[in-house]
């Protein structure tokens, strides 16, 4: 296959590069390195260090002897997506390529504006230009558990069936997110399920649940060729920190009663999801919908697993964010199951792993990143964080 990976310079992106490389397919990652100006902006920089995208490529081609090719421009400029595809001739697209956190999206107008147009405007600039160029291409769309919030029923895959005053229909299951970011993620899904029903165009709709890990088997071949893993409050997802601050040997910083709950995955699964919906396309038309995830936990499991590997201390922070203390949480999550996925779960053998990792790193750690400043709600109500 010829595989355009969008977003391929990020945490996920970059190893699912390399494991379409590995794998013999022909490759071309897209980034306008955004995420390393959200470092600069943010303060703050990955647990394990990251080489340049053009280091990283040019060591790949040295240890394998595979080219990645490159195309640096932004997803919300249509002529450079337009020309890419193009140039590239695809015949399938990872779209990884957005503003991706939750808290960067609360932050004020200004994040939450940005956020909004960088992912909705790259995602329909996106779909305009398979529209123009090859409609035959298979999108494959990262989305988010998100876009379904925590409703107090079963989460299905994608669709609900509804019988109302007599008369009943497979609709998309209703979506209640919570945060602009997570929003974002609905927008991109309406847009995109109206041009498969429109133009016929083919996606399928990745929902994915909160990613651990920081190593694949091809990002553990060169320092060089590693992937990101953040730690910070903004970035940072639950358990990659709570793994960082037991390392550094800072309380876990657990929000509320850590009640919430959440389907992850590990990153090593990311890859084997995708190359799952790669290698079974959706057919012309189709607008699909998986949800990516392999177990749920409430955030107060994830934080006693850690603590116990590891001796650290729980602390139960204020909740920044406006989200449910304790909820109902059944999703469903069989259709990558049905296609050949084997999970990797979250043994303690991997709680150790990582742990590892973060120990070898610590030293980086800066703690002032680790504690979280945005809040949900604007400014002129008094923040649970004041700005230090
Ligand atoms: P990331 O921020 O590390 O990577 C995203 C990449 O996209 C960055 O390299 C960034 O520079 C690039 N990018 C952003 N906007 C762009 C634009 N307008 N033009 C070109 N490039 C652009 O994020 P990630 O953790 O690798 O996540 C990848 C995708 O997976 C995102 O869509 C995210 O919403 C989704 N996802 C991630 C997780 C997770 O836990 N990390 C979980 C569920 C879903
Ligand atoms: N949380 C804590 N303490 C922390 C960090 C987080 O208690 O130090 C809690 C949060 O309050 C939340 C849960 O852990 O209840 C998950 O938070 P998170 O930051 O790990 O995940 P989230 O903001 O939901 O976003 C991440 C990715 C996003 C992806 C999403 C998948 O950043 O790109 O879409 O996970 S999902 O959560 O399924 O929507």
């Amino acid at each position: 296959m010829r595989i355009l990976v969008l977003g391929g310079d990020g945490y996920l992106g970059w190893p699912t590069a390399l494991h379409f490389a590995a794998a013999g397919h022909d490759v071309a990652v897209v980034d306008n390195l955004l995420r390393r100006r959200y470092d600069a902006e943010l303060g703050v920089a990955s647990l394990v260090p990251i080489s340049p995208l053009p280091i990283r490529v040019g060591r790949w081609r040295d240890v394998t002897g595979s080219t990645i090719d490159t195309f640096i421009g932004d997803l919300t400029d249509p002529d450079f997506i337009t020309t890419t595809l193009r140039r590239f001739e695809p015949d399938t697209i990872i779209h990884l390529g957005e503003q991706r956190s939750a808290p960067y999206s609360m932050i004020d107008r200004a994040h939450a504006v940005h956020t909004q147009i960088n992912n909705v405007t790259g995602t329909l600039n996106l779909l305009w230009a398979i529209a123009e160029v090859d409609e035959s291409i298979h999108l494959i769309k990262l989305g988010t558990m998100g876009e379904y919030g925590t409703p107090d029923i079963d989460i299905e895959e994608g669709w609900l069936t509804v019988t109302h005053r007599g008369r009943t229909d497979t609709l998309p299951f209703p979506k209640q997110p919570g945060s602009f970011y997570h929003l974002s993620k609905v927008h991109d899904s309406h847009n995109i399920m109206f041009c498969c029903r429109a133009w016929g165009l083919r996606a399928t709709d990745l929902n994915q649940g909160v990613v651990y890990g920081s190593a694949t088997p091809q990002t553990r071949l060169d320092p060089l060729l590693a992937t990101r893993f953040d730690y910070d409050a903004v970035f940072g997802t639950v358990l990659n920190r709570f793994i960082v601050q037991a390392a550094a040997g800072h309380p876990l910083t657990v929000y509320g009663s850590g009640g919430q709950t959440r389907g992850l995955l590990n990153i090593t699964d990311t890859m084997a999801c995708l190359q799952l919906a790669a290698e079974h396309p959706a057919v012309p038309g189709e607008f699909r919908v998986f949800n990516q995830f392999t177990e749920s936990f409430t955030v107060l499991d994830l934080a006693e697993r850690v603590a116990r590997r590891s001796g650290a201390v729980l602390d139960h922070l204020p909740n920044p964010r406006v989200e449910l203390e304790h909820h109902h949480y059944h999703a469903a999550n069989t259709k990558l199951l049905d296609l050949g996925l084997r999970p990797h779960l979250l043994t303690d053998t991997v709680i150790e792993e990582l742990l590892a990792i973060a120990v070898e790193h610590r030293e980086r750690v800066d703690l002032d990143a680790v504690w979280p400043k945005a809040t949900w709600r604007p400014q002129r109500l008094p923040a649970i964080y004041p700005a230090p």
